[in-house]
């Protein structure tokens, strides 16, 4: 099986450094036709909208327009949560004028509070009910069933509470802020079904049956299903809709960073263990690559990013880009040390390469140009990175991290 696997994914990763290859990243200040960028304004009229569609064009495909009927209904409301420490809310939000393909919003806002608090924003792999073991939330289902028979697990099948060591909530809620998650089945259920199910259909235009090359793929869709949960929260007092940072986990990172470049209101964005087409620069080729990304999941982006696998030096961006996306708004990137296949180098240097844009607006990035010790973050900048010990995950420690990150930024 493991032999299957590696010829699968072509070749072995590579994991010593030795055999990084040279190589030259696209230089965020220096515009397609050779112009240099000197100023911010030049960064926000000019530069940032020209990789903006880079990434849009052969990365991550172009989103539709929100829908006009976007449209919310509150399902759910306790005040009396988590031992009367919290209000507990669901709602619904609606993708098209019927009631019938929505995403589930749940959030959990402190009761001790002053006003609209900050918030925490993501998505969850199994279902709502698995972040927090409270019998009151209610269970994720699949309502958009694979129509010819995919294979995406049914959230159901998942134990309530079981992905909580991932979800800190009282924490949070402790320190003052909200935490909202949907489960991103609701959104675009992650298998490569040709995007019969999921949101893209719903766009689709007559006699259209899959995403053109430059349009959405799954990461993408979600990504917009954030973006219309800010819709939503634009219209919740309770909620400080100018202070919400979108976090993600691995997958859900790489989405936490291309939801806060298409959607400049999130306040901040933090990637936990991204990796390829997350934080991790693609040409280092480390660990995971383009190549093996596509195979394996050849939903996640769009079909024109499909022809730079192995052919990274052809790639009209690099990860760091993706980061400069963020400026001015504060950007958090975390690693662990044994999660080679995400690259914790590649992951810090596209905060270094990303700096430069930064100091445009007069602000530190990330004020360290060597990777910093393990267990020792580095939060005094915009960007603020760290590298943990273990592997593959989120967890309490890189939560803390979080916090005192947005504590800076979001407190104010
Ligand atoms: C892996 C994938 C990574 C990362 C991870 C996850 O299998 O290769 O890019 O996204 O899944 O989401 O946990």
């Amino acid at each position: 099986f493991f032999l299957q696997v590696l010829l699968f994914w072509g070749q072995e990763p590579n994991y010593d450094e030795s055999k990084v290859p040279s190589f030259i990243l696209p230089d965020p200040l220096i515009m397609e036709n050779g112009e240099i960028v000197t100023t911010k304004e030049e960064w926000i009229e000019k530069r940032r909208p020209e990789i903006l569609n880079l990434f849009e064009t052969y990365v991550y495909g172009k989103s539709p327009e929100k829908p006009a009927n976007l449209h919310f209904e509150v399902l759910s409301e306790d005040h009396y949560a988590l031992s009367n420490m919290a209000t507990r809310k669901e709602i619904a939000v609606y993708f098209t004028e019927s009631d019938e393909h929505y995403m589930t919003i749940l959030m959990y806002i402190p009761n001790k509070r002053n006003g609209a608090v900050p918030l925490f924003f993501g998505l969850n792999f199994k279902g709502n009910h698995t972040i927090y073991d409270d019998p009151d939330i209610t269970e994720s289902v699949t309502r958009m069933e694979p129509r010819d028979g995919g294979s995406e697990i049914r959230p159901n099948a998942f134990k309530r509470g079981e992905a909580s060591s991932r979800w800190p909530v009282e924490m949070l809620i402790a320190n003052g802020y909200g935490l909202a998650t949907v489960y991103r089945g609701d959104i675009d259920p992650d298998y490569d079904d040709g995007f019969q199910n999921g949101v893209h259909p719903l766009f689709y235009k007559d006699g259209q049956t899959k995403p053109k090359a430059d349009e959405w793929g799954t990461l993408a869709a979600w990504a917009w299903g954030l973006s219309c949960a800010m819709d939503y929260f634009e219209t919740d007092e309770d909620i400080d809709a100018s202070k919400v940072a979108v976090f993600g986990h691995s997958r859900h990172g790489k989405t936490a960073l291309w939801t806060g470049a298409i959607d400049q209101r999130f306040a901040m964005a933090i990637s936990n263990d991204s990796g390829c087409g997350g934080a991790a620069l693609s040409r280092r080729k480390y660990g995971e690559t383009v190549s093996k990304i596509n195979k394996l999941f050849p939903h996640w982006f769009c079909e024109n990013f499909k022809q730079y696998s192995d052919n990274e030096d052809k790639l009209p961006v690099d990860q760091h880009q993706l980061i400069a996306l963020m400026a001015p708004r504060p950007v958090y990137i975390a690693s662990a040390i044994e999660d080679r296949w995400a690259d914790p180098k590649g992951e810090f240097l596209s905060g270094v390469f990303a700096t430069p844009v930064y100091e445009l607006f007069g602000q530190d990035g990330l004020p360290i140009k060597d990777m910093p010790d393990v267990d020792s973050p580095v939060i005094d900048g915009y960007i603020g990175y760290h590298v943990r010990t273990g592997d593959h995950d989120i967890n309490l420690y890189d939560w803390q991290q979080f916090v005192k990150f947005a504590d800076k930024y979001l407190k104010k």
